[in-house]
């Protein structure tokens, strides 16, 4: 067998479709990745730890932003490249590609989109290089489907907004310099605002004892009358519009990033297939350990094609949040179904800390129901062939 197919499957030869330029910065994400992420990442996942020096090293190879415009410290690089960094992240662990989505497509992105240009200034070059650690706060104890009902909420105070509620299940909260925050204005208008730690009456409770992302700090945001300085609020954008466009740019990453846990699953099944021997014989020529295994490289294909299609969409910027929809959807049931079906072909040592595939599992649990839903992905697709949004009353 050649190491190179297995692994990093490419049956149908996507990689001739793909740039010089994309192909040089995937490779260096995969050599960081083989050098820094997977040798310790275990030990991290086992401690719930957050690995917390791989910021800024992602910062210096280009992973954080890669998309906003080297003015402001960014890579200037395309749709293309920042889905293969993703892929690479996850194929390490879905910890670290979670660090750096939410930093490029939740923190960056809108400071880039809807910011002043003071803003910009001030904040994405720290965030591209790592310096500073970002957090998105969308979702709150009381809603997560239904953002739009949210609580948390803005009132003008003159010289600046009081900022009241909470947000739950934030991805970096515990160790965020900033968060990109949803709120309400008394107009009942979604308004999004960047709160900095140190903020009177702001504080990031970590949520402990997770069984996935063990490698991610994941906390809340708690704001208790908050002084939120008027040049704080995203100028440039009003309503629930503006997360969801923040949400795209994430979900898009993560449709790209679970190829790489699934990439990574195939390859430790396909490896330990070829090796272990029941009956005399190795499981690999067993039809059933064949059938699971070509399964899984179908569906990597399949999965790997829709992305390349979609992030040609989102290079020529005419991708709909429908077409995204469906593929994180698909992308993210195709991992974990492969993580699963991996996992049986260890038999007992699937189980084991000694493979990665029981790891990608619970991790892949998560990021089904982070960024939508599976179900509430479904009837995104369900409205945009209807015309009927089904998740309504
Ligand atoms: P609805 O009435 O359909 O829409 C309200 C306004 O938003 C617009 N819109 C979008 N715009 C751009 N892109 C999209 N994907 C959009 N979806 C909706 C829409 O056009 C409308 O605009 P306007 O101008 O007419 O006001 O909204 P709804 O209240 O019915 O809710 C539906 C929706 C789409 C919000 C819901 O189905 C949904 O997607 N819920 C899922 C919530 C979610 O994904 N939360 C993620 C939180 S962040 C996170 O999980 C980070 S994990 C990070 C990590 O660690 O990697
Ligand atoms: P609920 O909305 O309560 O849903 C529960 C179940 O009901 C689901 O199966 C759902 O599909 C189903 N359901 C809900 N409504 C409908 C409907 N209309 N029709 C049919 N079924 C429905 N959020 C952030 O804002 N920022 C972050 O950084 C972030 N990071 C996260 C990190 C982790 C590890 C996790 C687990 C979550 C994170 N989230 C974050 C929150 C995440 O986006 C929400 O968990 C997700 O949107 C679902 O919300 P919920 O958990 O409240 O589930």
């Amino acid at each position: 067998m050649n190491k190179q197919i297995v692994l990093h499957p490419d049956y149908y030869q996507i990689d001739a479709l793909l740039s010089a330029e994309n192909k040089l910065i995937r490779n260096s994400v995969r050599d960081w990745v083989d050098r820094r992420v997977k040798p310790v990442i275990d030990d991290y996942a086992h401690r719930h730890a957050n690995p917390e020096f791989m910021m800024r090293e992602m910062g210096e190879l280009g992973a954080l932003g890669p998309f906003i415009p080297t003015k402001y410290g960014g890579a200037g690089l395309d749709q293309m490249a920042y889905g293969l960094i993703m892929q690479e992240l996850e194929r390490g662990d879905s910890s670290i590609r979670s660090s750096a989505s939410v930093q490029s497509s939740l923190v960056m992105y809108p400071i880039f989109a809807f910011g002043s240009e003071e803003q910009k200034q001030k904040f994405l070059p720290k965030l591209a290089a790592g310096e500073w650690v970002g957090s998105f706060g969308l979702t709150e104890p009381n809603h997560g489907s239904d953002p739009g009902s949210m609580e948390s909420k803005i009132v003008d105070k003159g010289d600046y907004f009081e900022l009241n509620g909470s947000k739950m299940w934030i991805t970096n909260s515990p160790v965020c310099d900033l968060a990109v925050v949803w709120a309400k204005d008394e107009a009942g208008k979604v308004r999004g605002l960047v709160v900095e730690r140190g903020m009177d009456g702001f504080t990031t409770p970590e949520i402990h004892q997770k069984w996935s992302l063990r490698a991610s700090a994941t906390g809340e945001l708690v704001f208790d009358n908050v002084k939120i300085p008027k040049e704080n609020i995203l100028p440039n954008i009003k309503g629930l519009k503006g997360p969801m466009m923040c949400l795209n740019s994430a979900r898009y990453g993560i449709a790209w990033g679970v190829i790489g846990a699934a990439e990574d699953c195939y390859a430790t099944a396909l490896q330990y297939s070829v090796e272990r021997k029941q009956f005399n014989k190795a499981i690999a020529s067993f039809q059933l350990t064949q059938k699971k295994l070509a399964e899984m490289l179908t569906e990597i294909t399949k999965a790997q094609l829709l992305i390349w299609r979609l992030g040609t969409l989102r290079n020529e910027n005419t991708a709909t949040p429908a077409q995204i929809s469906m593929a994180k959807r698909n992308n993210v049931n195709m991992a974990l179904q492969i993580a699963r079906e991996s996992r049986q072909v260890l038999g007992a040592m699937g189980i084991s800390g000694d493979f990665p595939i029981m790891r990608h599992m619970m991790n892949l649990e998560s990021v089904i129901t982070y960024e939508g839903t599976h179900d509430i992905h479904m009837l995104i697709t369900g409205l945009d062939i209807t015309g009927i949004a089904a998740f309504k009353g």
